[in-house]
């Protein structure tokens, strides 16, 4: 059945229309004020020396409790196995040491809305890629003593193409609901290496064990956020029980989000979540489009002062 692309069209530009209405009393800040907003919120939210860390190491880790109550990430662990006894795993998780992967959570608890709103987190996301950035997945991960080590990588890989910018085009926000230890298949970076702008070199990929990289072990309640082009794995579990985390990475708003989300946002969610929200769904973005063209308010389309559009 091929979809109907003129009903597609039509529920589109229902949807952009009351995205843009939010940004009537909430625009999104441009420029010099784009960069006022973020110090600021740096500076509400405490997160300097994460910033720091961003910029020197790739990569920051939030302390329970700075990003979300330790309570928090039990809603969040708890929806995440219930929606695993009902919802099809993707297929590529297993083999590929990703463990079990359940994909596009955000329409299905209001808890990963909360998550994906949290506001030291958003300030992070912000830093990386810009108030227009969009959420490309909303992936939970469950790892048990069966999950292989994941092999080191950039986000960046297979979504860029080379040589990389200096600049996050996705960054990926991870939510620790179980604690991370080395036993329990943490995951490991090698600090800095956002630097080298390029992927993982083959002979790394499964060198695990090398001297530069680092295993990130932290309690339960921890979110670590990296820049797309940090070389990256997990180590095997070793232990019984459950690794449960959840993924948010972001993108650019000129890159292709990995789910799609305009599919599933509903005029509910528009209206009970800040402008923002519907910038992240790529509401506000006027691309993609069908027969109708981008839409007149989408931004950068505002019609001219004194124009027939006005
Ligand atoms: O949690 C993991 O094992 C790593 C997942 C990962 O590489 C990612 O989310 O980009
Ligand atoms: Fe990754």
């Amino acid at each position: 059945m091929a979809i109907d692309a003129v009903q597609l069209a039509a529920d589109l530009k229902e949807l952009r229309g009351l995205a843009n209405a939010k940004l009537e009393d909430e625009p999104l800040p441009n420029g010099e004020e784009a960069g006022k907003r973020l110090r600021a919120d740096i500076e509400r939210y405490d997160l300097k020396s994460d910033i720091a860390d961003l910029e020197t190491k790739g990569y920051a880790i939030l302390p329970p409790g700075k990003a979300k109550p330790v309570e928090f990430f039990d809603r969040l662990r708890e929806a995440i196995l219930r929606l695993a006894e009902t919802r099809r795993h993707g297929e590529l998780g297993p083999a590929m040491g990703f463990g079990a992967t359940l994909y596009h959570l955000l329409p299905y608890d209001r808890v990963f809305e909360e998550a994906l709103m949290a506001p030291a987190t958003l300030t992070l996301v912000t830093y990386l890629v810009g108030y227009r950035a969009k959420l490309s997945q909303s992936t939970a991960i469950i790892k048990d003593s069966r999950a292989a080590a994941l092999g080191m990588h950039a986000d960046h890989s297979g979504k860029l193409p080379e040589p990389w910018p200096n600049i996050a085009q996705y960054c990926n926000v991870t939510w620790v609901t179980t604690d991370y230890t080395r036993e329990n298949g943490a995951v490991c970076v090698w600090p800095g290496s956002h630097r080298f702008c390029r992927p993982v070199p083959d002979d790394v990929v499964f060198d695990h064990g090398r001297e530069e990289i680092e295993v990130l072990e932290m309690p339960k309640g921890s979110v670590i956020v990296w820049h797309g082009s940090l070389w990256h794995g997990a180590v095997p579990r070793t232990t019984e029980g459950q690794r449960v985390t959840l993924v948010l990475p972001h993108v650019r708003d000129h890159v292709q989000p990995q789910e799609i989300y305009w599919a599933t946002t509903t005029p509910e969610m528009i209206a009970r979540n800040p402008a923002r929200f519907s910038t992240l769904m790529g509401l506000h973005s006027p691309n993609p489009w069908l027969h109708d063209g981008p839409s007149l308010t989408a931004r950068g389309l505002r019609p001219v002062t004194g124009s027939q559009f006005e």
